[in-house]
């Protein structure tokens, strides 16, 4: 079946123009190539396998999770027109991996707990605040956001804890270890390879591309909230559906990368990362501070603060992040949240990428033509093997400059 898809791949003019720069993505070169075992192992799990018509192949699983293959390849991670933590400019290099074409959504997330039981933070009082009246509630949960969700709208109320439950659960059912997305993978699954700080290119959002603070949220919580934009009327004060916004999609046929829900991610958050990034799958800092929890109003803060991307329905079109709150929803944004937080905006997406995870022992398990090796070697950059950061076993990151392979 792949082989007709490689074969209707390599005839759409679309996809071979988008995938100029994608060095060696194999499927795409319109060579004879061995597919990477990701994608043969996805095939034979996934309910249906086909291409987008963005010239990308879509794995379709149980209760409409759709996952989207982003091939191996480098990009330029960071941006020289946000903030200090956004900087510097780095090349990163990705082993290809699978993301979630969608967020997940409210119906996806309501089997998860009926099927287990399960307790969301929020729901164990660690609290998840919403604005209302000019002040705050913290006595919402998934199921009670305090405003009307349809079941196809992306899941809130869920802290960085609840989204790795719902991934542990989802991968014991359907034996494909799905996990959160590290920042370089969601940043590249969002802006593609040609640096632009939307998913759907560079001009700022109007109300067909995607759901943020318009005219609606201001309507409803006043002109001072967040930096909302009059001008703008995206039809929804609060979430949407997750398919609303096609034209928003990033290159790869993603949806809601932008606005809706602002989306959880794997890695540890430190401003200073993107200095020290290894240049090839960086996974986030080694740290993991152990600080005690301490009360604060409507819960707990654990000081334990996790990514966060793609801004909401409660942020900007392409501001900065703001004095008072709110962020911003360009792509290239890096945010944080303590991972016990539940905010009304945070929801999550899942990715897929456990090939990478298997760490390289020795040097002849590095595929031939391996586009990193080919790509990057010739500037003379030395080569070392670590073990996937995110690994149980004493993970150790690749100081900067060094290139690292897990296969
Ligand atoms: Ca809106
Ligand atoms: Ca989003």
């Amino acid at each position: 079946m792949l082989a007709v898809l490689l074969g209707l791949l390599i005839s759409m003019p679309e996809a071979r123009q988008e995938n100029v720069s994608e060095p060696n993505s194999g499927a795409l070169s319109g060579k004879s190539v061995e597919m990477p075992p990701d994608i043969q192992e996805i095939k034979k799990k996934a309910e249906k396998v086909s291409l987008n018509d963005k010239g990308y192949l879509e794995a379709e699983f149980r209760y409409g999770i759709v996952m989207v293959y982003i091939p191996e390849g480098e990009f330029i991670m960071g941006t020289t027109e946000g903030e200090e933590k956004e900087l510097p400019l780095h090349r990163v290099f990705l082993d290809g991996y699978w993301i979630g074409k969608h967020p997940v959504t409210l119906s996806q997330f309501r089997v998860f707990v009926k099927e287990t039981n399960y307790i969301t933070d929020s729901e164990k009082g660690e609290g998840s605040w919403i604005e209302e009246g000019g002040g705050i509630r913290y006595d919402v949960s998934w199921e009670k956001p305090n405003f009307k969700q349809e079941d196809d709208h992306p899941v809130v109320c869920v802290s960085w804890n609840d989204a790795n439950a719902y991934c542990g659960w989802l991968a014991s059912n359907t034996g494909i270890r799905f996990c959160l997305p590290t920042e370089a993978q969601w940043e590249r699954a969002a802006r593609g390879t040609d640096q632009r700080t939307y998913p759907w290119g560079d001009r700022l959002p109007d109300g067909s591309l995607a759901n943020f603070a318009d005219v609606n949220y201001r309507k409803k919580f006043g002109k001072e909230s967040r930096n909302s934009d009059p001008d703008v009327d995206d039809g929804y004060a609060q979430t949407s559906p997750v398919d609303a916004y096609p034209e928003g999609r990033s290159p790869y046929g993603i949806f809601d990368m932008a606005g809706n829900t602002i989306d959880w991610i794997h890695d540890w958050f430190d401003p200073g990362y993107y200095a020290q990034s290894p240049l090839c799958n960086p996974a986030g800092p080694v740290r993991n501070i152990k600080r005690k929890k301490h009360r604060i109003p409507g819960g707990w803060a654990s000081n334990l603060q996790r990514c966060i991307r793609g801004g909401a329905w409660t942020d900007a079109s392409g501001e900065l992040s703001l004095a008072e709150g709110g962020h911003s929803i360009r792509s290239d944004m890096r945010e944080h949240t303590d991972q016990f937080s539940s905010d009304d905006h945070l929801g999550f997406r899942l990715a897929c990428d456990y090939v990478r995870r298997e760490p390289a022992k020795t040097a002849q398990n590095r595929r031939p033509g391996h586009p990193a090796e080919s790509h990057l070697l010739p500037h003379g950059i030395p080569i070392r093997f670590v073990k996937d950061p995110r690994g149980v076993s004493g993970p150790a990151l690749s100081p900067a400059n060094t290139l690292c392979f897990y296969r």
